[in-house]
């Protein structure tokens, strides 16, 4: 008897390569000899979705036929980075499809490298996001993760003259082989219009929404695997387009053209992620994107709830909804629309569910990034939901005004709408009503949400609130992103790591070891050397291996502080131009990350970086003591190259200012030591791998609190810090502006006028810090024991042991195993 395979779902490398050359001919209509590189990865990717699709069905059957509870996780942004290699380490079929590959002629890592990356959204909200659906497919918790599928990501960046230009993002342009359209599951949302007044035929009184228009949202449908498991749980990302049977009348009447707008503002809404973080503008189509996924998911969930259930009774047992920051916080609204309009519930019990449902993570303290809608504009665009809003506002003041009786100071604090000034819909204050579990991402964070923006909150409901570290996935930040130290370590302790991260303390006494160390720095130095390479094909520079590797890559923002790290080069720049024998540790800075495009500072700040570099690359003087390299374009695949070829990681934000930040913990788990001040979680990363193995400089939380209340000065920094100085002076006598004395003028005059970030109130700590990581990184071997200690001390940071918290704490969920019967 002969087994013949089948073509889209044998593993043998030999039906693996027939599987390859029959899509390529097949769904590309290409023959090798005429197929393009993208053909070839079309083809490739095509093979491995056929490889996965009996999970994603048979896991989709599961949780409709088990009692389980399901977690929805609501986010407008998914940061996902490419598909197909993380879904070959996750289906465990590296090894043969490599094979299959090479043996056609091709090389895996080139057809990795082709996928365009779908960058739908800005930092880390958005890679948290594509992390948590990692972990829970692997953790086998039944999970939808619901979002935006925006035709244009987060614009591509080039630089030119040292400026930040934006791209349009076209990531769909040559197609997307890991989605699946299901326009059967379309679903209709409504925007603008009035509400009536009516009585039902029972003689109750009910309110009807009369929309203004009427917007289709169609589903399309990625799988995400988890890591050796069966599970493939579904993220459904919302396309909108026009109703069509809304257009119709136009038509009918003759206005071609007016039927033909209405169908492009429709498509309009989906178009493009809104590239702002942490800061916001009122824009009318961002609110109309939040609600709009809102919509399409929500009425998605009770159509798979009334699938096999009577009522929507229990609607909350079946599902816990999980808010990421105040993006979607309108589903608090519309979940008490569907269910007393539509549904016809009472508003108690209406709101009895929509609290047991939701659970709300807050992302940001900072003022400028809490969202606010004006009632103008919000009635304007939902007018039923600024009602509804009031009656929740009502109810929940009444109950402030029983348990403080003559507190009307507090009831305006505590109100969901801001009566001062332009008056608006607080979101932060209507998610955390509405959810019975509000929770910050790391334990400063989460304290200081306690203390300040919802403070009165807590004072009310403390048990509401908790705390939930992030983490990040290993999958994709050490086994794909860092094969070499990957395979190193597991050579040594097995790869039971890969899913228990903690297994990593059994690195701890190989630290000890010189014969470790030595491979350990071998590693790196490959790693390293790989990342050079990367470099010189990129910018044409050429950067020194054997260099410190000293790296910041993140989104560009004054409270991240790129500014303090280019003080600091330039410091170090003038030491060596003042003593041209100095004995300095060589560095090679790099930097990467976009600015908002409305972010004047921010793309000042690129373009003083990309100056300095300029000069101090060129100056013979230097040689290869000092390289400074922006990077353009950082995005998850610079990431996943840069991360292992670091030596240090910059963790240098002003504190009580980054929420937690999870590049920090990529870059630890890869073997980089980091400078970091106490904020985020770089407290807890530095309480995990001791304080001897970290570089810690700068402000407390406390300590910046009391400097800018006291009145801070920048300038008398300035003027009693010799170095400072020197640094200032030099930027603004044009040194690095080509004798232009204005251009980073306006950088320099915050600095030194009111900067609430404290760039020169931490400048000499920062400074003696980085001596302190200087003088380390020459003794190579200490250096390698301290970085061993680091990656095995990161276990607590897995995003696996974030989403067991957040499935054990707030959504009561247990797995659920998916059989993958022959
Ligand atoms: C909101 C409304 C309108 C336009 C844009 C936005 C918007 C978009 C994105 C506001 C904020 C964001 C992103 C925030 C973000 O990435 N926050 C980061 O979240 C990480 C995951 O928890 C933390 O690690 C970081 O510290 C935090 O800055």
């Amino acid at each position: 008897l002969i087994q013949v395979e089948d073509d889209r779902t044998g593993l043998s490398v030999e039906t693996l390569k027939r599987a390859l050359a029959d899509n390529l001919f097949y769904l590309q209509g290409k023959f090798p000899a005429i197929a393009t590189k993208n053909d070839c990865y079309m083809a490739l990717a095509y093979t491995i979705r056929d490889r996965l699709l009996q999970r994603w069905l048979n896991t989709f059957q599961t949780y409709l036929n088990c009692d389980n509870r399901v977690v929805c996780y609501l986010s407008a942004e998914y940061l996902l980075g490419p598909h197909l290699g993380n879904n070959l380490i996750n289906l465990g079929l590296w090894e043969p499809v490599q094979q299959a590959v090479e043996e056609s002629g091709l090389s895996l890592d080139e057809l990795i490298d082709i996928e365009e990356e779908p960058g739908l959204g800005n930092g880390g909200l958005g890679r948290l996001a594509a992390c948590f659906m990692d972990s829970l497919a692997t953790l086998e918790i039944p999970a939808i993760g619901y979002g935006i599928r925006y035709e244009f990501g987060i614009f591509d960046q080039e630089i030119k003259d040292g400026w930040q230009v934006e791209i349009t993002d076209k990531w769909l342009q040559l197609g997307n082989p890991w989605e699946i359209a299901r326009p059967e599951s379309a679903v209709l949302v409504k925007l603008g219009g009035h509400t009536e007044p009516y009585t039902d035929d029972q003689g109750n009184y009910r309110v009807r929404w009369i929309a203004g228009s009427l917007v289709k949202g169609i589903p399309y449908d990625t799988p995400i695997l988890g890591y050796k498991v069966s599970t493939a749980n579904n993220l459904r990302l919302w396309k909108s387009e026009a109703a069509e049977s809304f257009d119709f009348q136009r038509f009918n009447v003759g206005d071609y053209y007016g039927a033909v707008q209405d169908k492009m503002s429709s498509e309009n809404l989906t178009k493009v992620l809104y590239p702002n973080d942490e800061q916001i503008q009122g824009k009318e189509l961002r609110l109309a994107q939040q609600y709009f996924f809102v919509s399409c998911s929500l009425q998605d969930m009770i159509r798979i709830h009334l699938s096999d259930n009577p009522t929507l009774e229990n609607f909350h047992e079946h599902f816990a909804v999980q808010m990421n920051d105040t993006h979607p916080s309108i589903a608090v609204a519309e979940l008490m629309r569907l269910l007393v309009d539509e549904h016809h519930y009472e508003w108690q019990r209406a709101w009895a569910i929509t609290e047991a449902t939701f659970g709300f993570t807050n992302h940001t303290l900072l003022p400028e990034a809490l969202e606010k809608w004006s009632l103008p504009l919000f009635g304007e665009m939902l007018p039923r939901h600024l009602e509804i809003i009031y009656e929740i506002n009502q109810r929940f003041l009444d109950q402030v005004r029983m348990k403080y009786p003559n507190d009307g100071d507090r009831l305006a604090r505590l109100s969901i709408i801001d009566e001062a000034g332009e008056k608006s819909v607080r979101m932060a204050y209507l998610a955390t009503v509405g959810s019975h579990a509000i929770n910050g991402v790391a334990a400063l964070h989460s304290q200081l949400v306690k203390e300040t923006i919802l403070k009165d909150f807590y004072e009310l409901w403390p048990e509401k609130f908790s705390n939930k570290t992030n983490g990040v996935t290993p999958r994709r930040w050490m086994v794909l992103s860092n094969p070499r130290l990957s395979n190193l370590i597991s050579s040594r302790i097995g790869d039971g790591w890969i899913k228990n991260l903690d297994e990593l303390k059994q690195l701890e006494p190989f630290a000890d070891l010189a014969g470790f160390r030595q491979d350990w720095c071998k590693v790196k130095r490959e790693v390293k050397q790989d990342l050079a390479r990367y470099i010189h094909t990129r910018t044409d520079l050429v950067v020194n291996p054997d260099s410190l590797f000293d790296v910041q890559v993140k989104r560009i923002h004054e409270y991240k502080r790129q500014h303090l790290n280019i003080l600091h080069v330039i410091h170090l720049y003038l030491q060596i131009k003042n003593n041209p024998n100095l004995d300095v540790t060589p560095r090679t800075f790099i930097y990467g990350g976009k600015a908002a495009p409305g972010y004047f500072t921010a793309k000042l700040i690129i373009k003083l970086i990309n100056s300095v570099a300029d000069v101090v690359n060129n100056d013979p003087t230097i040689g290869d003591r000092l390289k400074v390299i922006f990077l353009p374009d950082y995005n998850v695949k610079f990431g996943q190259r840069v991360y292992p070829a670091a030596d240090l990681s910059e963790q240098i934000s002003t504190a009580g200012k980054e929420a937690s930040g999870t590049g920090n913990m990529k870059f630890s788990m890869n073997g980089a030591l980091t400078i970091g001040t106490l904020d985020g979680a770089n407290i807890e990363i530095r309480e995990e791998v001791g304080a001897e193995n970290f570089f810690l400089f700068g402000l407390t939380t406390p300590e910046v609190e009391k400097t800018l209340a006291e009145g801070y000065q920048p300038w008398e920094y300035y003027n009693n810090n010799a170095n400072l100085k020197a640094v200032v002076d030099l930027i603004n006598s044009g040194f690095f502006s080509h004798g232009d004395t204005a251009l980073f003028r306006p950088l320099m005059d915050s600095l030194l006028g009111q900067d609430p970030y404290l760039v020169f109130a931490d400048f000499q700590a920062y400074v003696d810090c980085q001596n302190q990581v200087g003088e380390a990184y020459k003794d190579q071997e200490n250096w390698a024991r301290m970085a061993i200690l680091n990656v095995a001390r990161m276990g607590k940071f897995s995003s696996d042991r974030t989403i067991r918290e957040y499935a054990e704490d707030i959504w009561a969920i247990k797995p659920v195993v998916i059989e993958l019967e022959d």
